[in-house]
């Protein structure tokens, strides 16, 4: 009887248990309803009186053991655990995700970046406009549908009062301000009141241009041009001009790149023309210069306008305006740029 409990005490001392659940099953095989000590302290009954003292003691002192070892063996897996759950300091950090630039705005930088290197100024002015800066000063007849609310977003009730429907309203200011010559580049955001659908936005981005000197000719225009469009599209790209009308040019011409995708051969996305509009110009209305007290009989000048939008369609072959808008990650994480 007493050999058994040495035998179990050494049973216990060898005993190690590499988790919790081990030492869970260990504390149930010895300390359960039905486990060792249990049936210990059953035999423990039916011992001598004389040998009750010794045997009682050896229990006792087996019990007592068995709680120490779970402790310890508890000890033991909980550092284990911590041990293994360890952070290495020295490793480097999980790789931070790096923002891209917006794909209008890489357009856009590479927009300014040409005609920068051409001698053009950037200006900037005013989101919320009046009606003589966007309209009027621009030789829009009063009663021009492109004021009708239907296309223009005005601010309350006030008439006079609206959100630009095109940049030039910013050149408008820099004639009033500055005497030419003028070289200037006015990017920025415009708004028009339209259904958001793939081909049109409420708001879109647009850079005009505007060249006022004395001497200025439409061949001046002609060649900016082509010398921007090769620079943004690539050495192989051919322009065309198309006579055009806006109210604040004349004459006024729009002008077409050839079909990238189909080399001018005709596609379904040049609906088989082989060219792709791509911007809006023409020599300064007399009257513009007048309406901004610039002397028309002494200077003249060019200008063009066109939108980001549409420029990048055409470098990115994305057609559906919407996704320049939605900024969701997995799109904008496509466009890479030195800008
Ligand atoms: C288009 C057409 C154009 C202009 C914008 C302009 C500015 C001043 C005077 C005269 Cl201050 N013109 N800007 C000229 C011709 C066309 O834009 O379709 N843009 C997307």
């Amino acid at each position: 009887m007493l050999q058994n409990i040495d035998r179990i005490l050494e049973e216990i001392r060898q005993f190690q248990a590499d988790s919790r659940e081990e030492v869970e099953q260990f504390r149930i095989k010895y300390l359960g309803k039905k486990g060792v000590l249990a049936d210990l302290f059953k035999e423990f009954r039916q011992v001598p009186a004389e040998e009750k003292k010794e045997f009682g003691q050896k229990i006792n002192r087996l019990k007592q053991f068995i709680s120490e070892r779970i402790e310890e063996m508890l000890d033991h897996v909980s550092r284990e655990y911590e041990e293994s759950a360890m952070v290495d300091l020295t490793l480097p950090g999980p790789p931070l995700q790096l923002g891209t630039r917006h794909p209008i705005s890489i357009i856009r930088n590479q927009i300014i970046e040409i005609f920068a290197r051409l001698g053009f100024t950037i200006s900037e002015g005013p989101e919320i406009e009046d009606d003589w800066h966007v309209f009027t000063a621009l030789n829009f007849p009063p009663e021009h549908p492109a004021k009708d609310m239907q296309d223009t977003f005005f601010i309350e009730k006030d008439p006079d009062i609206l959100l630009r429907t095109q940049t030039s309203s910013v050149q408008v200011r820099v004639m009033e301000r500055q005497p030419p010559p003028i070289r200037t580049i006015s990017p920025g955001r415009v708004f028009r009141n339209e259904a958001i659908s793939a081909r049109a936005h409420c708001i879109f981005h647009q850079v005009e241009g505007l060249y006022i000197d004395e001497n200025v000719s439409f061949a001046d225009l002609m060649q900016t041009l082509l010398y921007f469009a090769r620079e943004i599209f690539g050495e192989q790209i051919e322009t065309r001009l198309r006579p055009s009308y806006f109210p604040f040019t004349e004459p006024s011409a729009e002008m077409d790149i050839s079909c990238q995708i189909c080399g001018g051969k005709g596609c379904n996305v040049c609906k088989y023309t082989g060219w792709l509009e791509i911007l809006g110009c023409g020599m300064v209305d007399p009257n513009v210069l007048e309406f901004t007290g610039i002397d028309p009989e002494k200077y003249g000048g060019y200008a063009f306008g066109m939108g980001i939008e549409r420029v990048a369609m055409l470098k990115y072959q994305v057609r559906d305006l919407r996704l320049y808008f939605e900024n969701d990650i997995r799109f904008l994480k496509q466009f890479q740029s030195a800008y």
